[in-house]
């Protein structure tokens, strides 16, 4: 990534901070701005300290190892070794103009995974449908929408700690977009269903920061967003969705250029729709 907008945002999602504000010649940590100063935010739930937060780091036994596995908790960053300064690790992409963790758990990387699940668009005879100017099949993505902000987003989460990715993408989707959570167990057919979609060959889109609107200078989101593709429907038309979780709606989105959603997510849509050579 080579800059962030979403991270710049003001007020800090949930509160009413106002970040430092930060113009786009000030991102980079090589721009000398001795004026700089930051607001201090960490979110009361995350000072609370739930299992998911490290604690603060005046705790006197708390002494996070940064850029390595962490015990099970991963604290590399898949932007390279990141700086520590007076001890706290430092965004990778630059200012946010707020320090502190905000609503982050991990100082550092906070490491999720975004399921993308695609299928072809198709009319009531099952033909896929074309794009009018572009000509190229229209995709859709199975889309939720965040409750913390009324945003469209991928159906992603947390990989916890000592948790494979791939179960994590999986665990997450079903969560969000089938409210696993809810309706414990499950149908046979639906989990014959699942298995299938997330045992197929996937592609692996993105790997890296996101441009997070609650990142800040000291805490910042990363992931791993992978694509299963359902080539003829056969596996999810049948299957009811249901938003659970920390997901307020679920639906099928057409994928186009048009996409407006949460963090930069569009960016990963893109990717799928130029991989799958369908219409964006
Ligand atoms: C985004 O936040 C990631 O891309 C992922 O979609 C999501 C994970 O956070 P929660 O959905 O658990 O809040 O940065
Ligand atoms: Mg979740
Ligand atoms: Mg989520």
């Amino acid at each position: 990534m080579a800059g962030h907008v979403k991270a710049l945002t003001s007020p800090y999602p949930g509160s009413q901070v106002e970040r430092w504000p930060v113009p786009p010649e000030k991102v980079s940590w090589s721009a000398d701005w001795p004026e700089y100063q930051p607001v201090e935010y960490t979110a009361p739930s995350v000072l609370a300290q739930p299992v998911w937060a490290d604690p603060p780091h005046s705790d006197d036994g708390f002494h996070p190892q940064y850029n390595t596995l962490d015990g099970n908790v991963q604290r590399t960053s898949f932007e390279g070794e990141y700086p520590i300064e007076n001890g706290k690790p430092r965004n990778p992409i630059g200012r946010t103009g707020v320090i502190g963790r905000g609503l982050l758990g991990r100082w550092g990387p906070n490491h999720a995974a975004d399921p993308i699940i695609t299928r072809w668009k198709r009319n009531t005879a099952g033909e896929k449908v074309t794009d009018a100017a572009t000509g190229n099949a229209v995709l859709q993505f199975v889309a939720i929408q965040r409750k913390d902000c009324g945003q469209w987003a991928i159906p992603g989460g947390m990989v916890d700690p000592g948790e494979l990715v791939t179960a994590t993408l999986r665990r997450e989707f079903c969560e969000e977009a089938l409210n696993s959570l809810e309706r414990s167990g499950g149908e046979k057919d639906t989990q014959d269903r699942i298995q299938s979609l997330f045992s197929q060959q996937h592609l692996q889109i993105y790997r890296g920061y996101v441009d997070d609107p609650r990142n800040t200078d000291n805490a910042w989101m990363e992931t791993q967003a992978v694509n299963y593709h359902d080539d003829t429907g056969d596996l999810l038309d049948q299957l009811a969705l249901q938003a659970g979780d920390d997901a307020g709606k679920v639906q099928w989105v057409d994928i186009s250029q048009k996409c407006s959603l949460y963090a930069n997510h569009a960016y990963f849509i893109q990717i799928v729709a130029e991989k799958r050579g369908a219409h964006w």
